[in-house]
């Protein structure tokens, strides 16, 4: 079974995705959380400000705790050497939990993940972030074949504060209050062929996502849907997944506080 498949999301498996449905139409009526689809909590680590013990225990507090998925990604810094030792510890630690990078540059790619998230910025106009960044990882990903490489939908939206992706991607989130506009961007994905979408308010962001943005996106596309970006509470984390989130990405919280609120907050993501 693939990641994609084990991570399949409302509607999509790998019949949308394989067979092309996810360009046919929405796979979801309006917003709500279908019962039994795949999808949890996603616990992010930042390979620049987390050593590889503490991820390791991270990830293996996690796996005990039924989290979806772990993510290990950086908007700035990392290069593949910070990424493989961190990444590895978690691998260790947590063996059966699917790993997937959530990389800012071709750079960073590591083998010692599962999967990775190609990530289109689709919310900005910058061709580095649109193809050019893809190019670059072409080398990475023919000498990897064993690492699945996941097309994503990357889409900021504006969470209250300058991010550091928005300020070294050099491109605007999407406004806060225009779902409409999340929806034909998520759409336009979807359409292209993109099999994944990750809606973000950036790491740290004042405002987490609203249900309006994180409903319409739902309803635009048919793959697994990630939100994240200043989700800080078991009712925050709620909140996303009602709106049909899939898995709701929290990081932040985990490095200034450790993994001791994991549970709470993967039992909110299951619920
Ligand atoms: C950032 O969506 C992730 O890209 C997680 O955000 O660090 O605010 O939890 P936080």
């Amino acid at each position: 079974m693939t990641v994609l498949e084990r991570i399949g999301g409302a509607g999509s498996s790998a019949s949308s995705a394989a067979t092309g449905t996810a360009t046919s139409g929405p796979a979801l009526s309006a917003g709500g959380r279908a019962r039994g689809r795949a999808g949890g909590l996603a616990v992010l680590v930042d390979p620049m400000r987390t050593t590889p013990t503490l991820a390791g225990e991270i990830a293996r507090r996690a796996d005990g705790e039924g989290v979806g998925v772990l993510l290990l990604g950086t908007s700035f810094g990392a290069e593949a050497g910070e990424s493989a030792a961190v990444a590895r510890a978690m691998k260790h630690a947590a063996p059966r939990l699917p790993l997937l990078q959530f990389p800012a540059t071709a750079t960073q790619l590591t083998s010692a993940v599962d999967a990775i998230l190609f990530l289109s910025l689709i919310s900005g106009r910058n061709p580095q972030y649109l193809i050019e960044e893809h190019v670059r990882a072409v080398p990475f990903i023919e000498r990897n074949p064993r690492v699945e490489v996941i097309s994503t939908a990357y889409c900021l939206i504006d969470g209250g504060a300058v991010t550091t992706v928005e300020s070294v991607s050099q491109t605007r989130p999407l406004p806060a209050d225009k779902p409409e506009l999340v929806a034909a961007h998520v759409r336009a994905a979807a359409l292209i062929g993109m099999r994944a979408t990750y809606l973000d308010a950036g790491s740290g962001a004042a405002r987490a996502i609203e249900p309006a943005s994180i409903r319409a996106a739902r309803d635009a596309s048919a793959g697994p849907l990630f939100v994240g970006g200043g989700i800080r509470t078991p009712d925050g984390v709620r909140r996303a997944r009602d709106a049909g989130a899939d898995f709701v990405v929290v990081g932040t919280l985990f490095e200034e506080r450790g993994p001791g609120l994991v549970p709470g907050l993967a039992h909110a993501a299951r619920v």
